[in-house]
């Protein structure tokens, strides 16, 4: 079976966690931290960044884009990249901001409220906690707010590539106890609803939190 090295509460690994899930494809988790000096994982992914990846054929490499791409080419099934040309450049662009801009910015707080504490014996930076809450969400938000239609998903009619990516920034708003304001972005606040609720989605949380409750620092 292939392996995922990585922490179920790091967002980048919970990201390929839900691919695996969607697609029905299984792996096995091997705990790793970033940095692990673990050779296997190493081979896997020399900058020491989770998640690494070890495929069934002995294949390694790193990089959560990556890990879900690959996973695409082993199985059809329940497809995370759309079909059509221009939905797919819109699900890869939307998967790209969110790695880059909108994960950076949820994992702030995340780190603040979640990850510092727990992991890394770190307190709370208020001062931090409330420029990014005045500050750096409203900027994503708005910009994802503008992407949402009525639609359920981001991308043409199916849940995509886009979904897994920005669903898993907002897993960590949950876990850092945000409250998404339904009368300034109604639309994320729907589309978080929904997304909170799938059963995979479900699932790792549940995975995550007896993660986090494990790890006190
Ligand atoms: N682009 C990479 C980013 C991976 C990444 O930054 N992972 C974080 C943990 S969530 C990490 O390992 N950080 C340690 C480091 O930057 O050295 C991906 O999509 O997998």
């Amino acid at each position: 079976m292939s392996i995922l090295y990585g922490v179920s509460p790091s967002p980048f690994v919970r990201k390929a966690m839900l691919a695996h899930a969607h697609k029905n494809i299984p792996f096995d988790l091997k705990m790793t931290l970033p940095s692990s000096d673990d050779e296997e994982f190493r081979q896997a992914s020399p900058t020491g960044k989770i998640p690494g990846y070890k495929a069934d054929d002995g294949a390694a490499f790193a990089d959560s884009s990556v890990i879900v791409a690959y996973l695409e080419r082993i199985s059809n099934d329940n497809a995370l990249y759309p079909e059509k040309a221009s939905d797919y450049a819109e699900a890869l662009w939307l998967e790209e901001w969110s790695d880059s801009e909108l994960m950076p910015t949820t994992n702030a707080l995340y780190f603040q409220k979640v990850l510092g504490p727990v992991f890394f014996k770190h307190e709370t930076d208020q001062k931090r906690v409330d420029e990014i809450l005045t500050d750096l969400i409203p900027k994503v938000f708005d910009l994802l707010e503008s992407r949402l239609t009525e639609k359920s998903w981001l991308v043409g009619d199916d849940f995509s590539i886009a979904d897994l990516a920005i669903g898993s920034c907002l897993i960590s708003l949950l876990h850092a106890d945000y409250k998404i304001e339904q009368s300034h972005w109604p639309k994320i606040y729907n589309y978080n609803e929904q997304f909170l609720a799938l059963p995979i989605v479900q699932e790792q949380i549940a995975n995550e939190k007896n993660v986090i409750a494990h790890s006190v620092a």
